[in-house]
């Protein structure tokens, strides 16, 4: 497959001003006739050729202003007409067969509906278009189908005419006034019901708002409607986007390759996305929820009014949005937890990405498979740069940025650079520099030295910007960081500064510091880097238990806990002594952290919550994941043994907490979860009984999903298989609850884990065609080091069977497996070797999809 570079960008040769799209709608079969108005494009060289991109499409007929056109012929995939004039109609029909589309791009059949997915390429599926996100149309659409299959005609913009067929069929007609690309086009085409509201813009526009679900799921949308209600009402306030059509449609279908996508007008959502009560739902699911509504009702702006002209500029909108829809869940739940999540997330799989040989500029280069490049670069790291440019600017001023973004770019399909620009005259930063953010990958790693000098003291700071594949040699890049000296020998905590180091190395001096000063640095996770600082365990533990900002607290403890864990496991680990005193000291830690009646329990949960498997191991040369698993093990069962009456009393106390959605309501069940996962490791047959009592008496997801989950861990209790099957008896046939059955199995501590998922993968409940499903059981398990990482290498081996599997059917979602499989440079030699061997293995396979076959050879290097 061919290699796209962004250097290579020439704009279209033609203008689409006007679409009409007319569908003849049939599960197995439908007809699309798509009429094209196009003409000579004055910015662009000129061609005589219409280049129409195509994916599995042959042309039935083609027409030239109403007449049958021979002036035409098929490049590969595409269709190119030749047009003698200026201005002409080009009509074309195509069929497609929605039943046999696996791929779950373009228009595809999902439980008896029709629907569309476009990003990034699938409107080529559906018909012959210059499906490019820079040609910008206004679409005109009819649609008709048998009326009892598809009672419900849905598409983007307003409704504007509906009527009867013959023979039991109905159509009806959309218009969307709004021009856009073809990757925002939706169709949706099925028995649905709404949940019915509206929302009142601040100028005065009344929007009709529905929610689409199947008959049975409405009792389950209350809380997408709220937030949708939320989202429109932040948005105007916030950043002053106003919504701008009359009607606003969400659907929710349970076949879904990605969360949610933004079409205008007309949103599709992974039903995961939508649907929650406190039966089926945990408190994650309903923040989810809530976030995903943000995301892609926050498109309307930053994505569809404004789009990007090709697809490398994808951060523009992604990154954008995404920091804008953790702006709005800051608000809705919290600063400080909020932004502990989202670096958890950076942390856990961007930097690890950054760090491999997947790594790439939040502005890509080159792509040979878009899909590929949804990353967690291009989102949670492109959400970093921005909120950097925010934190250097203000609040204040950024808003006077992003206005001017919105003003001198609505309509347009624009670029990073278009984005910076903005910021930097409306905000009056001069950004030159920092557009190094845009170019280079990999994770700046910060040297940081406080050096005390009378009552002084000087913050000595070198960056260094690690090379990635293409990228051997770096430059400095401005990072800002808040950073306070705090004095631990009279407890007095320093004021906070902005620094922004902008070179390879550069000092700071701070005044009037005390006796035993401690830094505290990237406060607030002010840019997305690692801080590698010299600094004694006393100082973290003050750090974790006094620190005024809440990050730099959580961070203090995570430090300890790190530093220890790597020393442990790594090299020729830690003598006896040295290991305890290590251990006492995040002992200690850990329970000012529970004893400190100042903490509210969303905050204490995330603070007792340990670093992740994979960012230990990210720390380690040669890492050794089955050292790492006992390591951590041993000292969660350390802390749980020695803090077990503690852990017991604030179990006792957060089940006293009725259900509710207050903070406090949440914190406690947070709270709970947590206290049964270390007393598991430190007094597993009282957690065995505590898990078991708490599965019983929960009246909630969050509490059963928890106990569930610290039980499917445990050997040697009858519980854990009593109230597993519980679980799947209690919701068989409720399939989002079924993944999470399926997720806590593959994602268990049980030493049988690789046993269990063989066998859940022939459960009838089991199947590959959805998406959620295979995620639950694939992705669950290879994010569970434990089992991924098994010595025998079967892990591996499970995941490359896999991805051969599901490559043929839903190739964008066997190549999401692949990542983990690229981390084997990072692993010791038997692992290392083991799990190449499995890469090199679907390298060899027969027929490899352009997606698996763009991520297998970049992980191969
Ligand atoms: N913009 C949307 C991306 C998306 C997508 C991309 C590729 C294949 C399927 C997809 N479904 C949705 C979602 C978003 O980021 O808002
Ligand atoms: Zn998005």
């Amino acid at each position: 497959p061919p290699l796209i570079r962004r250097e290579d960008y020439t704009p279209f040769a033609w203008l689409v001003p006007t679409t009409h799209l007319d569908f003849a709608l049939g599960l197995e079969k439908t007809r699309v006739v798509a009429t094209l108005d196009v003409e000579r494009n004055p910015d662009a060289e000129a061609s005589p050729h219409l280049r129409l991109n195509g994916d599995g499409l042959e042309p039935v007929e083609v027409e030239v202003d109403g007449q049958a056109a021979n002036s035409w012929a098929m490049d590969g995939e595409t269709l190119i007409v030749t047009l003698p004039a200026d201005r002409h109609t080009v009509r074309i029909v195509t069929e497609i067969d929605p039943s046999a589309n696996t791929q779950l791009m373009g228009l595809y059949a999902s439980n008896g509906m029709l629907c569309t997915q476009c990003e990034a390429e699938g409107f080529r599926r559906i018909a012959f278009f210059p499906d490019r996100p820079d040609v910008l149309s206004t679409y005109t659409v009819r649609m008709s189908g048998p009326k009892a299959q598809f009672p419900i005609l849905l598409c983007n913009g307003n409704n504007t005419a509906n009527g009867e067929g013959e023979h039991g069929t109905h159509w009806a007609e959309w218009h969307d006034p709004w021009p856009k690309p073809s990757y925002l086009f939706a169709l949706v085409a099925g028995d649905l019901v709404a949940n019915s509201d509206s929302f009142t813009t601040r100028s005065g526009r009344k929007v009709d708002l529905n929610i689409w679900v199947r008959d049975g799921d409405l009792p389950r949308t209350d809380h997408a409607m709220r937030s949708l209600k939320k989202s429109m009402e932040w948005d105007e306030e916030v950043f002053g986007r106003e919504y701008d059509l009359d009607l606003f449609n969400i659907v929710a279908v349970s076949d879904f390759n990605m969360g949610a996508m933004e079409n205008k007008g007309l949103n599709v959502f992974n039903t995961k996305y939508v649907l929650a009560d406190e039966e089926t739902a945990t408190d994650g699911d309903y923040d989810g929820i809530e976030g995903v509504i943000a995301h892609e009702y926050f498109h309307n702006w930053s994505g569809n009014r404004i789009t990007c002209r090709d697809w490398f500029q994808l951060s523009l909108k992604e990154g954008f949005t995404v920091l804008r829809d953790q702006l709005f869940s800051q608000d809705m739940q919290g600063e400080a937890v909020k932004r502990i999540e989202d670096v958890r997330v950076l942390r856990g799989v961007q930097f690890p990405e950054d760090s491999g040989p997947l790594a790439h500029p939040i502005r890509p280069d080159s792509f040979r498979e878009i899909s590929n490049f949804y990353t967690s670069t291009i989102y949670n790291k492109g959400a970093e740069v921005i909120r950097m440019m925010r934190t250097m600017a203000g609040p204040e001023k950024f808003r006077v940025g992003t206005d001017t973004y919105f003003d001198r770019h609505d309509g347009e399909a624009a670029t990073c650079e278009d984005f910076v620009k903005s910021i930097e005259d409306g905000a009056g930063l001069d950004l030159q520099q920092f557009r190094l953010w845009y170019s280079q990958a990999g994770t700046p790693k910060i040297k940081a030295e406080l050096v005390p000098d009378a009552s002084r003291a000087v913050l000595k700071l070198t960056q260094t910007v690690p090379p990635t594949p293409g990228q051997p040699d770096k430059q400095p890049m401005p990072i800002p960081l808040k950073v306070a000296v705090h004095d631990r020998a009279s407890g007095t905590l320093g004021e906070e500064r902005l620094i922004v180091l902008d070179k390879a190395q550069d000092s700071f001096v701070f005044e009037n510091v005390g006796d035993q000063p401690v830094l505290s640095i990237n406060r607030g996770f002010s840019a997305p880097v690692s801080i590698e600082r010299e600094i004694s365990n006393a100082d973290l533990v003050f750090l974790a238990a006094r620190d005024d900002d809440p990050f730099a607290r959580y961070e203090a403890f995570q430090d300890l806990v790190v530093g220890h864990l790597v020393a442990a496991a790594s090299g020729d680990g830690l003598a006896d002594d040295a290991k305890s005193a290590a251990r006492e000291d995040i002992t200690s830690a850990f329970a000012a952290i529970l004893a400190d009646d100042a903490l509210e329990d969303t905050m204490r949960g995330e603070l007792m919550l340990f670093p992740s498997q994979t960012y230990i191991a990210e720390q380690i040369e040669a890492a050794d994941p089955g050292r790492i698993f006992a390591e951590r093990e041993a000292l969660k069962a350390h802390i749980g043994a020695a803090l077990e009456s503690d852990l017991v009393a604030l179990h006792e106390r957060a089940s006293a907490i009725p259900f509710g959605f207050s903070q406090e309501a949440r914190g406690s069940r947070k709270v709970k979860t947590q206290a049964l996962v270390y007393l598991a490791a430190g007094a597993p047959e009282k957690a065995a009984d505590m898990a078991a009592a708490q599965y019983d008496a929960a009246d909630n997801m969050t509490d059963r999903q928890g106990s569930l989950m610290v039980l499917a861990g445990m050997t040697g209790t009858a519980a854990r298989t009593g109230r597993l099957l519980d679980f799947y008896n209690r919701y068989k046939g409720n399939d989002l609850v079924i993944d999470k059955w399926f997720a806590i199995q593959a994602s268990s501590l049980h030493p049988s884990v690789v046993e269990h998922v063989k066998a859940l993968a022939e459960h009838p409940d089991f199947t590959m065609k959805n998406p959620n499903r295979v995620r639950s059981l694939y992705m669950a398990f290879a994010g569970n080091p434990h089992g991924f990482h098994d010595a025998s290498g079967e892990g591996y081996r499970m995941i490359a069977d896999l991805i051969l599997e599901l490559d043929p059917l839903n190739p964008q979602t066997a190549a999401r497996f692949v990542p983990p499989l690229g981390r084997f440079r990072k692993l010791e030699a038997g692992r290392s070797a083991l799990m190449r061997e499995q890469l090199e293995r679907i390298a060899n396979a027969d027929k490899l999809s352009r997606d698996t076959y763009e991520q297998v050879s970049r992980s191969l290097g």
